[in-house]
């Protein structure tokens, strides 16, 4: 039954006929998504754990295609490229390679910071949407009442930060091993994995990320943005997070 809908609903063509129920219907055709664990050299482009058109109509479906395809790809590619004549630094897995970026030479540690930071957070950022928005539940709720007052209070917080970063970043919650949420705004690709900090999910305020659909909009591509992420993979990042198990990127 599903999957003559999903048929039905491809062969329209036309991604702006993809309604709620639509994107409903998908992602429970689709698999669970695990969260990502630690990438290593040589790095790869993980698949988009879902359709282009999964997170419509809030993201475009070109926009998460050129997003991941292209923009995502050639940091991926850049990275190995830059890491390709040191065999010793290649062997760390990224959130070392990351956490030890003022270690290494400078021939490549701004490569490092913005290819390796570009690709540990866009390959988080996939797996942490897809899904139907709403309200997270279990601990990740009760963490955000406790460290915010309100999950109203947490979004606004959250998209504050996403406004306010001057320029490309990414709106950032780290959680750190007790549990605790922090929200932070980081320019760029500068990843808090630089700092050894651990992100619960991020929000990329590139242009790249919404300017098809939203433009100079950015407050509306933030607060759409909400209907897309995937509690349950926030939910399996939070519980690795306190159970400090592997670090995931
Ligand atoms: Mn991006």
């Amino acid at each position: 039954m599903v999957t003559i809908v999903r048929r039905t609903v491809l062969a329209a063509g036309a991604t702006a006929a993809f309604t709620a129920v639509a994107r409903r219907l998908l992602a429970q055709d689709a698999p669970p998504q695990p969260a990502l664990s630690d990438p290593s050299y040589p790095f790869t482009l993980p698949p988009l754990p879902y359709a282009t058109a999964a997170n419509e109509p809030y993201i475009d479906a070109q926009t998460m295609g050129i997003h991941h395809d292209k923009h995502h790809a050639a940091y991926v590619a850049n990275l190995n490229a830059a890491l390709k004549d040191y065999p010793q630094l290649a062997a760390l897995p990224l959130t070392q390679m990351l956490g030890k970026l003022t270690e290494l030479p400078d021939t490549i540690r701004t490569a490092v910071r913005n290819n390796g930071g570009g690709h540990a957070f866009h390959s988080m950022f996939w797996t942490v949407m897809g899904g139907q928005g709403g309200e997270p539940d279990g601990a990740v709720a009760a963490a955000i009442a406790r460290d915010f007052g309100s999950f109203a209070q947490f979004k606004t917080d959250f998209n504050k930060a996403g406004l306010g970063q001057f320029g490309s970043g990414w709106a950032v919650v780290l959680v750190d091993a007790t549990g605790k949420l922090t929200l932070a705004a980081r320019p760029n690709q500068d990843s808090p994995l630089i700092d050894g900090k651990r992100i619960l999910f991020a929000n990329d305020v590139w242009e790249h990320a919404y300017y098809l659909k939203y433009q100079n909009r950015r407050a509306d591509y933030l607060a759409a943005w909400w209907n897309v992420i995937n509690w349950k993979v926030v939910a399996a990042r939070y519980k690795a997070a306190t159970e400090g198990t592997a670090h995931w990127v």
